[in-house]
């Protein structure tokens, strides 16, 4: 999974973004504006790390997310997004997520807090950028659509007028529904204001504890998004210590769960996301996949052979699996079930994959 920051400089994008990989790039801005941080983690997942244990694998594999920091929008960014290299809105094209980083600290400088305007302003961006990107095609698309009358591409010129509008109307392109068919024409266009966000407010550290407060003082502007609070200065401090200390630290401050296992939690919800398991003497990994999957589909994850062959799978839930100790115990107490191609993977399913190709 692929995150993108976003916000306002002075937001604190790279002091969240060091928190979540325990990285020590330059904060307030000294770096400059077009300075792009990548960091990569591991998915905290306990389940895991019990199954690691009882299979003493060579290797154990966690889920990884991919935090960018892309160094601040500001008017006119979106304009400029081809324009820029690194540090670009270009960049942010590949993201699964965008989380909008906004400013509910007062700065140094005294400039009022504003998280509702500072987002409308970013979403603006993203949302130029994004008709940058159609008005571009419209003009080749239109002719060659009433030349050829090809069904396919007035269809897709019809869509990008559709989000055209929706953008020009002051709105983005997550506002418009489509159907699956619809859905896969835009798909390739990867829209930046069509991404699902997730809304970070960045508090004070004296705000810890009233987070609920915080939040709900944000809006209307909220309404049907995914939001969380959490102080980014205080989480970098909590990164860099070890983990005994840190979970010290998180009790003093009264808070439950660092925000690198809040934001991971959340973006999974946002899209929907569930891990399962393989599990040998090799191996023990976590997979990341869509809810809904069937076991073939999951089986792609792992390799194209095994959805292509896909026979069954034998499946075993990873609390069974740890209480049972192994595959042949599950076998003998029958507890196994032998799955067949309609199966729905479950989020933290055990799953061996039986295959021919
Ligand atoms: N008081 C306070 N200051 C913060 C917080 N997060 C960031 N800052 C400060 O705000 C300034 C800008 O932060 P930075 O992460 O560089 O913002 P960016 O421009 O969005 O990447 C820095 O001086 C940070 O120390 C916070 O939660 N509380
Ligand atoms: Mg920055």
């Amino acid at each position: 999974m692929q995150i993108g920051l976003v916000g306002l400089p002075g937001s604190g994008n790279t002091t969240l973004f060091n928190a979540l990989v325990r990285a020590n790039a330059e904060t307030g801005g000294y770096a400059g504006q077009n300075t792009a941080n990548r960091g990569t983690i591991r998915v905290p997942d306990p389940r895991l790390e019990r199954l690691s244990t009882l299979f003493n694998p060579r290797k154990t594999t966690f889920a990884t997310v991919e935090y960018l920091d892309i160094g601040g929008i500001t008017a006119g960014s979106g304009r400029q997004e081809e324009l820029q290299g690194a540090g670009g809105l270009a960049d942010l094209r590949s993201m699964d997520v965008l989380v909008h980083v906004l400013r509910g600290f007062p700065d140094l400088t005294g400039t009022p807090v504003t998280p509702g305007a500072d987002f409308e302003t970013v979403e603006l961006e993203l949302a130029i950028a994004d008709l940058e990107v159609i008005e571009r095609r419209l003009t080749r698309l239109s002719k060659e659509a009433r030349s050829t009358k090809q069904p396919d591409l007035v269809r897709e010129w019809e869509l990008l007028e559709q989000c055209k509008s929706e953008i020009e109307g002051g709105g983005s392109i997550r506002n418009l529904e489509f159907s699956p068919e619809d859905e896969k024409r835009l798909r390739g266009y990867r829209f930046l204001s069509q991404k699902q966000v997730l809304l970070v407010l960045n508090i004070p550290e004296e705000d810890l504890g009233s987070e609920a407060g915080r939040l709900k003082e944000l809006g209307e502007f909220t309404e049907g998004l995914d939001t969380l609070a959490l102080c980014a200065k205080v989480e970098m401090e909590i990164a860099q210590l070890d983990e005994d200390d840190a979970g010290a630290f998180l009790d003093d401050l009264g808070i439950e769960e660092s925000a690198l296992n809040r934001m991971i939690t959340a973006s999974y919800q946002l899209l929907n996301l569930i891990s399962f398991f393989t599990v040998n003497d090799n191996e023990v990994r976590a997979w990341t996949v869509t809810r809904g999957v069937t076991a073939p589909e999951a089986a792609g994850t792992v390799h194209s052979d095994m959805e292509r062959g896909f026979i069954r799978a034998e499946t075993l839930d990873w609390q069974a699996m740890l209480e049972l100790g192994g595959w042949q115990a599950a076998k003998e107490k029958g507890t196994l079930r032998v799955e067949g191609k309609q199966y729905v993977v479950a989020d933290g399913d055990v799953i061996n994959v039986r295959f021919s190709v």
